[in-house]
């Protein structure tokens, strides 16, 4: 890639690496989803992130994966949104018992109502197989209101805005590991949404049993067990009040490029 060609008003793209690795086949006939990653580096970045994925994708545990996407796209800065990381705070809960009640208090206490809290749960705790993308669900009915089956909508075009002041802030927590990183960044993302009151999520990974309360009311409430160990099958719903823009919602999740801060600059407060 010619970089100086590919200049804009004297801004240098950056590259957008996204990653999805099924077992079986593509995931679009069948294949059962592995992993899926994204990053958005500088152009010299592009080898050791690629390298990365590869080495992901195949030591993975959900199982060795069968087929891998790669998609590289350029991307400009100045189209992007800036948001700010969620505030970061941990609950205690030693069983999936004790994690699923906190994961109900947490809906609750962010404004889901307890039927829609409880249907969040449950639709999790039901699935099948993990989802790529996640439900939206209905704040106060729990209805569920897309009609993406088990594509569900996906959360894209994100990354962190200054990798080094991420990992500082991350680091005064205490907090390592790609799984909180990509998390924090997709719920900061997630809750900047218009019409977005919660996210809940759990991990697919089956030695992974931690997931998290998202909301724009009181950040990222992390939730150190929500299923058995040894169990691959988690995911994500994202809770909206009624009367939502769902096209809208979903064009901001898939398409908008958003960078998340972690430091002082740049920091826009989400709208909700
Ligand atoms: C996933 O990576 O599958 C989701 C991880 C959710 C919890 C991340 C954390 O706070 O450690
Ligand atoms: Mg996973």
């Amino acid at each position: 890639m010619e970089q100086q060609n590919q200049m804009r008003n004297g801004e240098a793209p950056l590259i957008s690496i996204k990653m999805r690795a099924a077992q079986g086949g593509p995931h679009e006939r069948g294949g059962r989803h592995i992993s899926g990653e994204e990053r958005i580096v500088a152009e010299d970045g592009v080898e050791a992130c690629l390298r990365d994925m590869l080495e992901r994708a195949r030591t993975h545990q959900r199982g060795r994966a069968d087929f891998m996407n790669l998609k590289l796209q350029l991307l400009y800065p100045a189209e992007a949104l800036y948001r700010p990381m969620l505030d970061f705070s941990e609950c205690e809960a030693h069983t999936v018992r004790e994690g699923r009640e906190t994961a109900r208090r947490e809906l609750l206490a962010a404004g889901v109502s307890e039927r829609a809290a409880q249907a969040g749960i449950e639709a999790i705790a039901a699935l099948p197989d993990s989802m790529r993308g996640a439900m939206i669900l209905d704040c106060e009915s729990g209805e569920r209101l897309d009609r993406l089956g088990c594509r569900g909508i996906r959360v894209s075009n994100m990354d962190v805005a200054d990798p080094d002041a991420f990992r500082q802030a991350l680091a005064a927590r205490h907090l390592c590991g790609d799984h909180v990183r990509e998390a924090l960044v997709l719920a900061s993302k997630v809750a900047g949404g218009d019409g977005v009151v919660a996210e809940l999520c759990w991990s697919d990974d089956p030695q992974y049993v931690v997931g998290y309360v998202g909301s724009p009311r009181n950040g990222y409430r992390r939730i150190p067990v929500l299923k058995e160990k040894g169990c691959g099958i988690g995911g994500r719903v994202f809770y909206v009040r009624p009367g939502t823009d769902l096209d809208a919602l979903r064009e901001y999740y898939e398409e908008k490029l958003v960078f998340i801060t972690a430091g002082a600059e740049g920091y826009v407060t989400p709208k909700n």
